[in-house]
């Protein structure tokens, strides 16, 4: 096992990574941007090193500086984590070149898997399926027509280069086709540098359900079973979920056997995700492969038993893989919230601040991944996502009901978070039936997400929690009106939650709990 590896990102999978290498006995390395000087993670890390100042261009994104501080400090590895530099292929092949691990897959798979036109090639002749479609770019409008013909409308137009949704264009009728096209070149250039466009069927409603996979450098190569990702804004997830409510054990065999088989064929290494989509009638496509570790990985963990960050670590450094594929059988039923430093009152704009106040969820079954404290400053230089919370229960119904519990423990001051949204999803009817599809958050936004409270409302609560906080200052005997005061809590949330987040932090003021 290595005896040092350095982490290249911050925040809250820094902190996972950092916990990983102490259960290995691995010593930790963070970088730091100057913005960061102060960050949990850079405290957390047995050693840190300063990679530049706050623009991510100007630090976590600084490859060779990063590797020459994992050599100068003794570094034999670097774990990338996710975002930044993990899924560069050049920066892996740097990485080799030094004389250090990577902790991921080989430059190689990376690079079969980053050209979306050449993993949809790399799939179909591993017998892999995919939407209907082309594979290679297309040349004018009346090639596209024509193949538009033959599927039927409505067809998407997809950049080769692309990923994320960018580039993307529905096209719904034959008119549409020629100037649909254009756009999708232009985006494609403007985003990737290269106007290369193909075209697929449009797939109407389905889930995104994608498969974690982990392969040894032996020949072991398993799927860990699926995760149901379909709650996404605008190509962002915000909830994630393992196992999926549209597949049975059946299907999960499947699906991760085909996982394995993309993966093999790429030549794939560590732990890596297939993404698909999953229609109504339960045929499944294969989309792309994320040949990184995932935000949502800890679904995964919680229903798998796997530590996926430490067998990361263990791939990495030459170690088997001890499972066979019939042992993992997910057990329970995990859910992710993304906790981001976004409104969602007001279009999901990104909120910045000092963390004045933070009290983080806890008790049974919870797990807080999160890479703030009180004191953290959240600007604009980096991602808004500030924690995960996950939780795990024995069916579907509980871990809903225990997250919609562990929010209302959660209390976030300084900046506006998404809290009082996934509150407002764990207690919507579709949700909770397992109802969604890739567009189902859209559709439903109107209905979860809250305008912002009246200037007067903030005032009057605010002076409302002052006098609470008095009345409880006065004295014993205030057990039955803190009892009341609780059921208004979790009341309050449906209406809004103004006065709520008040009445916390005077109740808590009274209390002495600062
Ligand atoms: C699709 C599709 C429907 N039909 N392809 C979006 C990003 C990229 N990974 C592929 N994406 C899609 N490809 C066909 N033929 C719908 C999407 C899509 C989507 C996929 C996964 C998760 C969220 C999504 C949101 C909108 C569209």
């Amino acid at each position: 096992m290595f005896s040092k590896v350095l982490i290249a990102n911050r925040g809250e999978i820094a902190l996972r990574v950092v916990r990983a290498c102490r259960e290995l006995g691995i010593a930790s390395v963070a970088i730091y941007s100057e913005a960061d000087a102060g960050a949990p993670h850079v405290r957390e890390a047995d050693e840190a090193v300063c990679v530049g100042p706050a623009p991510s261009s100007e630090s976590y994104l600084k490859g060779e500086r990063i590797i020459e501080a994992a050599t100068r400090v003794g570094a034999e590895a670097i774990h990338p984590g996710y975002g930044f530099l993990s899924e560069r292929e050049w920066f892996a092949r740097l990485v080799r070149d030094a004389g250090l691990v990577f902790v991921g897959p080989p430059a190689e798979a990376i690079a079969a898997m980053g050209s979306k036109t050449a993993a949809r090639q790399l799939a179909i002749g591993a017998g892999v399926p995919v939407v209907p479609g082309t594979t290679s770019a297309l040349t004018d409008a009346a090639e596209a027509t024509a193949i538009a013909e033959e599927f039927g409308y409505p067809v998407l137009l997809k950049a080769a280069a692309g990923g994320g949704g960018k580039g993307m264009r529905v096209v719904r009728e034959r008119a549409e086709l020629a100037s649909a096209l254009d756009a999708a070149r232009r985006e494609a250039k403007n985003a990737f540098g290269d106007d290369a466009v193909y075209v697929e069927k449009y797939i109407v409603g389905p889930r995104h359900v994608e498969i974690q996979v982990l392969g040894d450098q032996h020949g072991t190569m398993l799927s860990l079973g699926e995760r149901e990702c379909s709650v996404q804004r605008r190509h962002q997830k915000m909830i994630e979920e393992a196992p999926s409510i549209a597949v049975d054990a059946a299907l999960r065999r499947t699906m991760g056997d085909t996982a394995v088989r993309a993966a093999r064929a790429a030549g794939y290494v560590n732990a890596g995700t297939c993404e698909f989509l999953l229609d109504a009638a339960g045929r499944f496509y294969f989309l792309e492969m994320n040949t990184r570790l995932q935000v949502e990985h800890p679904v995964t963990e919680l229903v798998t038993g796997i530590d996926i960050v430490q067998w990361q670590l263990r791939i990495a450094a030459g170690e088997r893989l001890p499972f066979r594929q019939e042992e993992i059988v997910p057990r329970g039923w995990a859910i992710e919230c993304r906790i981001t430093s976004e409104d969602p009152d007001n279009g999901f704009l990104p909120s910045t601040g000092h963390i004045s106040y933070l009290h983080v969820p806890s008790g049974p079954g919870v797990r807080w991944d999160g890479g703030i404290e009180i004191g953290s400053e959240i600007g604009l230089h980096y991602d808004p996502m500030l924690a995960k919370l996950i939780v795990w229960a024995p069916d579907r119904e509980r871990a809903v009901e225990r997250m919609h519990r562990a929010l209302l423990e959660l209390t976030v001051h300084g900046v506006e978070t998404a809290r009082d949204f996934h509150l407002r999803v764990m207690e919507d009817a579709e949700f909770r039936r397992g109802d969604i599809e890739i567009q189902w958050l859209e559709r439903r936004l109107a209905s979860l997400v809250g305008s912002p409270p009246p200037r007067d409302a903030v005032r009057i609560a605010a002076i409302a929690a002052a006098l609470v906080a008095h009345r409880d200052r006065a004295g014993p005997g205030r057990a039955a009106s803190n009892g009341a005061a609780n059921g208004a809590t979790s009341r309050a949330v449906s209406n809004g939650d103004v006065v709520d987040t008040w009445k916390q932090a005077a109740r808590r003021e009274a209390i002495g709990d600062r």
